[in-house]
């Protein structure tokens, strides 16, 4: 049985990106159902606040965003490597465009042409994510038309090679895959990427590599399983002395972006990219809860 749990949901695209690594790497994983909407009971004890999906639970440690779940993942089972040395930087830099910047193009048009299968009330839970002060953002017209200015980029690429970085699927891929693959449900993205034969043919690609050797598990079992473990709080290797973080000290961390819901931990280290936080629960006693420092505002709260 694999320790690695993915919390997650069938229409959650961040998800699809990391279970296009895990298949890639043959790993044998169990998925757990949360709901697509707050709230969601059977997460927060685990995460503290951190609504997001997905969220990779190994026993009672939590780590959250995808940045940093396939970091650890590679970090754990390094073989085969989800993308070689040489093209990690910029994969990393074409996945931070893909999640961002494509992402924000897509969701607006896929979400209001695929309502009529998404549960009531998803756009009122989908607007209290964003920011007080985020305003009303680019029309639905604008944001088509800039999805397909970002699916001609990836079409020259993929003109030139198989997957986006070369002859091998990279993280690269995983991360514009999940964007073009949430399109799926919304006929007028679903036309323009049919008329892209160098992009559908990378998407058949990907999809035929399934999803790596899934079982099912429910909500209370992983739960169960995080309040049977106790986490290991030695430092890694890369941890750091940061004065601006220090070990022992609580400290708020709540994403720069949307859904901005607060968790509040004890340090227990630091490294540059990541932070792990100790905190205890009444359902799951003392978990430890990990995030990277991209994309964060991690705030000392007064002693
Ligand atoms: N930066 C985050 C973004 C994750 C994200 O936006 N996930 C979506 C689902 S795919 C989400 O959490 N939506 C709101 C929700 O599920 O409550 C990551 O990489 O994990």
């Amino acid at each position: 049985m694999s320790d690695l749990i993915l919390h997650q949901y069938t229409m959650s695209p961040f998800s699809i990106k990391v279970m296009k690594v895990l298949a890639h790497k043959g790993l044998t994983w169990q998925a757990v159902a949360q709901p697509m909407m707050a709230p969601k009971p059977d997460l927060t004890p685990l995460t503290g606040g951190y609504r997001r999906i997905p969220v990779l639970q190994i026993g009672a440690h939590i780590y959250c965003d995808t940045t940093l779940i396939l970091r650890h993942i590679e970090r754990l089972h390094p073989s085969p490597a989800c993308t070689p040395a040489h093209l990690q930087g910029a994969a990393d830099i074409i996945a931070d465009w893909a999640d961002h910047r494509m992402f924000s193009h897509a969701a607006m048009p896929t979400v209001f042409e695929a309502l009529d299968v998404l549960p009531p009330k998803f756009l009122e839970d989908r607007a209290a994510m964003q920011p007080a002060n985020a305003g009303a953002g680019p029309s639905v017209e604008h944001s088509v038309a800039q999805f397909q200015q970002d699916c001609l980029l990836l079409e020259r690429q993929l003109a030139a090679t198989p997957f986006l970085l070369g002859d091998g699927f990279t993280l690269a891929d995983a991360a514009a895959f999940h964007v073009i693959g949430f399109t799926g449900a919304a006929p007028t993205m679903v036309k323009i990427i049919a008329g892209l034969p160098k992009l559908s043919a990378w998407v058949q690609r990907i999809e035929d590599m399934g999803e790596g050797e899934r079982s099912d598990i429910s909500p209370q079992q992983a739960l169960d399983i995080a309040r049977e473990a106790r986490p290991q709080e030695t430092p890694p290797v890369d941890a750091i002395v940061d004065a601006s973080l220090p070990v022992g000290a609580r400290v708020r961390i709540q994403p720069d972006d949307y859904g901005q819901e607060v968790t509040t931990g004890e340090i227990v280290w630091v490294s540059k990219d990541e932070l792990a936080v100790k905190r205890h629960d009444e359902t799951v006693g003392d978990v430890m809860v990990h995030y990277p420092r991209a994309g964060y505002v991690l705030t000392l709260e007064a002693a």
